[in-house]
């Protein structure tokens, strides 16, 4: 034991600590500018060890910082089903990122303690990066982390954050999920969308064609790396491939998403699908521009309300009586909202921001599609459903309809990952979706009508002083904010505002919709001008819009 500790300090000196630097693990773990990360990488190796010998299973560690630019880096665990690290293992983290280089074999006992972990155990940790020129040091500095307490690694390289889940999840089932390699996660997911594609009938070249903007990152080589699977079911023309331009620049899903115009560096042609992922390749949106070259953005509501609608259709068809929901968070449109509920008939929940909570609320459902209004997100399936639809098609009872629509929902859930949200996956459903119901880019988005919205930014010195409830959809401090917003939202019609310090940036979030981009660009602003007064904003006061 002590000669493990001994390792452990050797290596810790090669990764020493910025004395007084605190970081927290947030939303989507620790994001910062890479310069300041490479202590933190090694530190989550040793935890990330600890937590695989408490859990006895596979561990995982991804180096990205997603959507942020290419300076920025980041890091999280992966727990053993491929889902985010247990909330009281965010508090370790924290605390073993901010412990002083004396203090750090203290703060490892005191978890050892915690937790009651037999040092003895083995210790199993897949580590995998995005393209950031940071991330090979600071993954190598996590591998470090992981074998200075003898941990055994499996580096993954280069890989999307989905997939790291994905191959976390496969070695701890022992393989029930699918071959824990980059090229097992192509075979299964290409073969389910195959057989769906199979359900198209007179699908024509042009619907086949998607262009896709990689936001210059991981998502883009691993399409091209995908694409021989597909043979020549999808088309894929690809932009922002990585060759030149620059990670998440002007691009990707984030950008598209906020700044609601296409991406620089995509050719986007009158009526023609395109889409966009972000960084790390766990989000996708997709776009089109009209005959008059408006630009029209289909979000992760937009992706929520196409797959609900086709699981809800076989379910039907297929006879099969399951409790299914949405799940969404604050920055859902309302229209979404509306439409699901009162036309769709579907249960819809709201949770707090980041996926770690959209995935709890939809486990506790047979079928739970929970996606963010960014893009990220996926489909749960229950066992218990899994079992229902193999038995439909093992059955001699089942008639043709019932058994279609079985087999179409068996590889509906092949091709989605289910550990999270990939962009990748949910490009696959989606493409099978459309082309079996043979519907075009238009036509998915006239299912509803998003209420115009906008998002913006707000500085201040310390946004913990925002706190939220009731979803985050109401802040109960500082002392009158939320009273001003009550009262701008009132002078609006069909308005909604709320606003809450970002997990993943040193900013508040502030939300508005309304009837009109005016009125809704208009909301923001005052919200934004009511934040900076009341919560200590910094740097110059918000600008109108306009
Ligand atoms: P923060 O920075 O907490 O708003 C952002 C996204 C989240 C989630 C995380 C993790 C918005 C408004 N927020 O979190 O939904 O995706 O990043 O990447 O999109
Ligand atoms: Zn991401």
């Amino acid at each position: 034991m002590s000669a493990q500790f001994a390792e452990v300090t050797k290596h810790s000196n090669l990764h020493p600590k910025p004395p007084g630097l605190v970081l927290q693990y947030g939303t989507a773990g620790f994001r910062t500018n890479a310069k300041v990360l490479d202590h933190i990488m090694f530190r989550m190796g040793l935890l990330a060890t600890l937590r695989s010998k408490k859990t006895k299973a596979t561990i995982g560690v991804m180096v990205t910082a997603s959507h942020n630019p290419e300076e920025d880096n980041g890091v999280k665990l992966v727990d053993p089903m491929g889902e985010m690290v247990t909330p009281t293992w965010e508090g370790y983290a924290t605390q073993l990122a901010n412990a002083e280089d004396d203090d750090l074999l203290m703060a490892l006992k005191d978890i050892i303690a915690k937790e009651e972990i037999n040092m003895s155990q083995e210790a199993h940790v897949f580590v995998g990066r995005d393209t950031r020129s940071s991330s090979a040091s600071l993954s190598q500095a996590v591998l470090e982390g992981v074998s200075s307490l003898g941990g055994l690694n499996k580096d993954y390289g280069l890989v999307t954050t989905p997939q790291l889940h994905y191959m976390v999840c496969c070695q701890n089932t022992r393989g029930k999920y699918g071959e824990a390699t980059v090229e097992g996660y192509y075979k299964k997911l290409c073969q389910a969308f195959i057989k769906l594609i199979k359900n198209a009938s007179n699908c024509t070249d042009d619907q086949k064609h998607l262009s896709l903007d990689g936001a210059n990152g991981i998502g883009a080589l691993k399409v091209r790396e995908m694409e021989s699977h597909l043979g020549k079911e999808l088309q894929i023309s690809l932009y922002n491939d990585g060759s030149n331009g620059k990670l998440n620049y002007q691009c990707g899903a984030d950008f598209v998403k906020v700044q609601q115009k296409p991406p620089t560096g995509l050719e986007i042609k009158p009526g023609e699908r395109c889409c966009s992922f972000d960084g790390d390749a766990d989000r996708i949106v997709y776009y089109y521009s009209d005959s008059e070259g408006k630009f029209h953005l289909l979000d992760g509501d937009k992706i929520a309300t196409l797959i609900s609608t086709f699981i809800k259709e076989l379910l039907t068809q297929a006879g099969l009586n399951v409790n299914m929901a949405v799940v969404q968070t604050a920055y859902a449109n309302g229209s979404s909202t509306r439409y699901l509920e009162e036309t769709m008939k579907v249960t819809v929940k709201c949770t707090k921001t980041g996926v770690k909570h959209l995935h709890h609320v939809a486990q506790e459902f047979d079928i739970g599609v929970y996606f963010e209004a960014n893009g990220h997100g996926t489909v749960l399936l229950s066992k218990s459903v899994e079992d229902k639809i193999q038995q439909l098609i093992d059955s001699p009872n089942s008639d043709d309809e019932k058994k279609r629509a079985a087999l179409l929902l068996q590889n509906t859930i092949n091709v989605v990952n289910q550990t999270v949200g990939d962009a990748i996956s949910d490009m696959l459903l989606i493409e099978a979706i459309l082309a079996i119901k043979g519907m075009t880019v238009q036509q998915w988005d006239a299912i509803y009508t998003d209420l115009p919205n906008r998002q913006l930014k707000v500085k201040v010195a310390d946004r913990r002083v925002i706190d939220t409830t009731d979803a985050e959809r109401r802040a109960l401090s500082p002392a009158g904010l939320q009273d001003a917003i009550d009262a701008l939202v009132k002078k609006y019609s069909l308005a909604r505002s709320f606003v809450r310090p970002s997990g993943t940036e040193d900013v508040v979030r502030v939300y508005a919709e309304a009837d009109t981009q005016e009125s809704a660009d208009a909301l923001a602003h005052e919200v934004s001008l009511a934040v900076y007064r009341l919560a200590g904003g910094v740097g110059d006061e918000p600008k109108p819009l306009h």
